[in-house]
């Protein structure tokens, strides 16, 4: 909003040329929804106490988890007001992507939403049933796929990682890819918000990772140095990657160790699923796999948990899945446990802007 109402002023008022640059906005996108994040968080955390919405802890989970039992959650509600209120302040609102990424981000954040009302306020233990939950999300998905499919300069094209060359062309096969890549992630960022923090800040980490990609993907001598596809009208998206890092550690103040407070689905789902929508976007599809590794890790920690469970009639892999459950039964303190795996995404993500060079 900003961008509208005042860089048309920069010929009287030279300094509002600033809002002309991509990165500007993005600093700013990024502490503005820190600081959303910062001041309303003690309102929010005071707020879901007194409806009582708090946590309630499964006996099936390992016992030091119990002492969790009532911390108050959906505080996602906070992630996503601020990365929303951040993103409309600073981005360029004529941007058709920044509105697919929001629709993405808000539309995955009312699943949540409803999925946490069902089992937090209303006691429905099980809250939206899996078969509801996976049929509203691949709905949610397929029109965000669709929608970045219709955009004539969108190429359906998939980058993959170190191999310049290969770029297979899916053509409207692109729309369901598009939709696992959103829907994916999602549910792979749920599965590994089960320790404080533990899903914020690789989500932060990744967030920071792809306002690199939007970045360069957006600019179109960049994009031609570095021989990955230009997406016009891509680079906007890195506004919303700011917003969205700024909101994570916004959230990771009250979320870190020992946590005032958890994100519930509605953070988990949107912040998954915000994340697919920008790899899909910025046409960095398959590198999510690398810049979102942590999450990939703990999601087939499940898979193969559950399926050698079946095989074998009982057998387990780990302790418990996912993974960061069998290392705390391993004895690891809860704090260890996070701060290791947070090391990883970070040497992911770096690991993941090697390719921008290794191609
Ligand atoms: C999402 N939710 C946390 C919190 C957070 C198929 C199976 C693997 C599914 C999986 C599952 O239920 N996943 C749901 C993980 C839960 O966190 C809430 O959920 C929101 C995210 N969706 O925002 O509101 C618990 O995680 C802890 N937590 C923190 N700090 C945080 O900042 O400590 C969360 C955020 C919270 C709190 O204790 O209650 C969760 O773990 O449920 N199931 C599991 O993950 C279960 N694993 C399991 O059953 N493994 C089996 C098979 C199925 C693979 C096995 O290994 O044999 C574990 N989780 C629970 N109990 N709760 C273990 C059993």
């Amino acid at each position: 909003m900003l961008y509208h109402l005042l860089y048309p002023f920069h010929t009287t008022v030279s300094a509002f040329n600033v809002f002309r640059y991509i990165t500007f906005r993005t600093i700013y996108a990024s502490l503005t929804a820190f600081l959303i994040c910062f001041f309303i968080g003690p309102y929010v955390i005071r707020t879901l106490s007194r409806l009582q919405i708090g946590q309630y802890i499964r006996e099936d989970g390992p016992q030091v988890h119990h002492k969790k039992a009532g911390t108050p959650t959906m505080g996602g509600i906070l992630i996503l007001l601020s990365v929303a209120a951040s993103t409309l302040l600073w981005a360029n609102l004529s941007n058709y992507y920044i509105w697919i990424i929001l629709m993405i981000t808000l539309s995955y954040g009312a699943i949540g939403f409803v999925d946490d009302y069902l089992k937090q306020i209303k006691k429905l233990n099980k809250g939206l049933s899996a078969k509801n939950k996976f049929l509203f999300q691949m709905i949610a998905a397929f029109l965000a796929a669709f929608l970045i499919y219709l955009n004539p300069e969108f190429n359906t094209r998939i980058t993959v990682p170190f191999f310049k060359n290969v770029a297979p062309d899916l053509g409207l096969a692109y729309i369901l890819f598009g939709a696992l890549v959103i829907s994916g992630t999602s549910n792979a960022v749920n599965l590994t918000d089960g320790l404080d923090g533990l899903a914020i800040g690789p989500v932060t980490i990744a967030s920071t990772t792809y306002m690199v990609f939007a970045y360069v993907s957006g600019h179109a001598k960049i994009a031609n140095y570095l021989q990955i596809n230009y997406v016009v009208g891509g680079g906007e998206v890195t506004v919303f990657c700011g917003a969205l890092a700024g909101a994570g550690l916004g959230f990771l103040w009250f979320n870190s160790y020992p946590a005032q407070v958890f994100m519930g689905d509605v953070g988990s789902l949107s912040l998954g699923a915000a994340l697919g929508g920008v790899a899909v976007i910025t046409k960095q599809e398959i590198l999510l796999v690398l810049v979102g590794g942590l999450f990939v890790i703990e999601a087939l920690s499940v898979i193969f948990q559950v399926g050698y469970f079946k095989m074998t009639h009982g057998r387990r892999i780990f302790k418990m899945a996912p993974l960061h459950h069998h290392f705390e039964l391993k004895g690891w303190a809860e704090p260890k446990v996070i701060i290791r795996f947070w090391i990883i995404a970070i040497a992911l993500a770096l690991l993941s802007m090697s390719t921008l060079k290794l191609r």
